[in-house]
C-alpha cells in the first residue's frame, strides 16, 4: 500500500475520461488499496483515481466520522439509473482544488449501481452525503470538477487562485 501524489487542477489530466475496468483482480485492488491510503492520508471523504492519474473508472470512499470505525468503500464502473428531481445543496470541497469550497446544488437522491471489491455487483438509492459525494467522484470519472458547476465567474476566481498558488510553490 502507499500514499500516491494527487494532482491539483488546472492540471489537464484531470479533465480525462476514465475508460471502464475490464476486470476486478488483484491488480485492481492494489490500486483501490493505494488509493484508499491517499484518501485518508490527505484527509479526504472520496478519490477518483484520475486524482492520482489512473484514467479508470473506479472511486474510493470513508464517511465514517472522526472517532468512528473506518467504513471504506468501493465503487468500480458505477453507474447512476435514476436521479431525484428534488435538488440539494451542499458545500463541497476537492483534493483536487484544495482550500476551496462552495455550496453545488445537484440531485438529493440517486440511484447506482456499481461492482464492489470482490467484483460483486451492488445496486443502491443513496441520499445524503452518500449521494453528494458518489455524484461528485462520478464527475470526476467524466473530467468534471465541483467547480465546473460554479458561476464562469466564480470558476475563474478559484482558478486564478490555484495557478498563483502553484507558482508560488514552485517558486519556493
Ligand atoms: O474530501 C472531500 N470532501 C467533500 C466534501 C463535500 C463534497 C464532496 C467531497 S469529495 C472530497 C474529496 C475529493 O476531492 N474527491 O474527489
Ligand atoms: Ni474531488
Amino acid at each position: 500500500m502507499a500514499i500516491r501524489p494527487i494532482l491539483t487542477a488546472p492540471d489537464p489530466r484531470l479533465k480525462t475520461i476514465s475508460k471502464p475496468v475490464e476486470r476486478v483482480d488483484d491488480a485492481l485492488r492494489a490500486l483501490m488499496d493505494d488509493m484508499l491510503d491517499t484518501m485518508y492520508d490527505a484527509p479526504g471523504i472520496g478519490l477518483a483515481a484520475i486524482q492520482i492519474g489512473v484514467p479508470q473508472r473506479v472511486i474510493v470512499m470513508d464517511l465514517a466520522g472522526k472517532d468512528e470505525e473506518k467504513q471504506p468503500r468501493f465503487f468500480v464502473n458505477p453507474e447512476i439509473l435514476w436521479r431525484s428531481e428534488d435538488l440539494s445543496f451542499y458545500e463541497e470541497g476537492c483534493l483536487s482544488v484544495p482550500e476551496m469550497y462552495e455550496d453545488v446544488q445537484r440531485p438529493a437522491r440517486i440511484r447506482a449501481r456499481w461492482l464492489d471489491y470482490h467484483g460483486q455487483e451492488v445496486e443502491m438509492e443513496a441520499d445524503g452525503m452518500l449521494a453528494t459525494c458518489l455524484q461528485h467522484e462520478m464527475d470526476h470519472l467524466e473530467g468534471v470538477l465541483f467547480i465546473d458547476h460554479l458561476s464562469k465567474l466564480k470558476r475563474d476566481i478559484i482558478l486564478r487562485k490555484m495557478t498563483k498558488a502553484k507558482k508560488r510553490a514552485a517558486v519556493g
